[in-house]
């Protein structure tokens, strides 16, 4: 798993842009096809590397799993880091799936929540199961979370997320957030299909 190098991406857009072609992307990242479930597209200029009217990003794709997400566009938040949601984040295996590590990304409304930093600080993401090890990764639309394991990782909670309120914004609910597995492995690094995962609250 990959987990160390996921924590220390540089992610900057153009130079994601300048060392990743499109195509070589699309192979090492593992990661492109949630292109296809990340929110309807802009317009045809998302994903040329070129920061067009409408768009707040554009790191040269359309990938929804880095810090520019499949549309181009990341909502506006001013964090008043007075008010806190907490959301938890669950997983469950297939029937029989022995699960010793896996990455999920979840999907926040950021117009409405936000996180601190990058880089983010201790204490957003917590509560990860005993004797995990857990590295979050902030996208600003999103956030990319390996939890791993020496052994099973018990089906049920994953980790805590504590975000920010975004100042005049309705408070969020459960049905804004969305979490999708990236990646899963057994305990002996095998991958596993069919790994799903879920946000309850705030
Ligand atoms: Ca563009």
């Amino acid at each position: 798993m990959p987990a160390a190098t996921m924590g220390m991406e540089p992610e900057t857009p153009r130079r994601r842009a300048a060392q990743w072609p499109r195509g070589v992307a699309a192979v090492v990242c593992g990661l492109c096809l949630l292109s296809a479930v990340g929110p309807a597209l802009a317009d045809a200029t998302c994903g040329d590397g070129r920061l067009d009217p409408g768009e707040t990003c554009d790191d040269g794709n359309r990938t929804h799993a880095d810090r520019c997400p499949a549309n181009c566009v990341v909502e506006g938040c001013e964090a008043d880091e007075k008010t806190a949601h907490a959301v938890d984040v669950h997983f469950a295996p297939p029937a029989g799936g022995r699960i010793g590590g896996l990455t999920v990304l979840v999907d926040f409304p950021e117009g409405r929540v936000t996180l601190p930093g990058p880089p983010m600080p201790d204490g957003v993401v917590t509560e990860a199961p005993e004797g995990a090890l857990s590295i979050p990764v902030h996208l600003a639309h999103a956030l990319r979370v390996t939890v791993a394991r020496h052994g099973i990782l018990a089906p049920g909670p994953l980790f805590r997320v504590r975000f920010w309120g975004c100042r005049g914004a309705s408070p969020p609910s459960a049905a804004d957030f969305a979490c999708t597995v990236l990646e899963a492995t057994d305990d002996f690094s095998n991958p596993v299909a069919g790994v799903t995962c879920a946000v309850a609250g705030p």
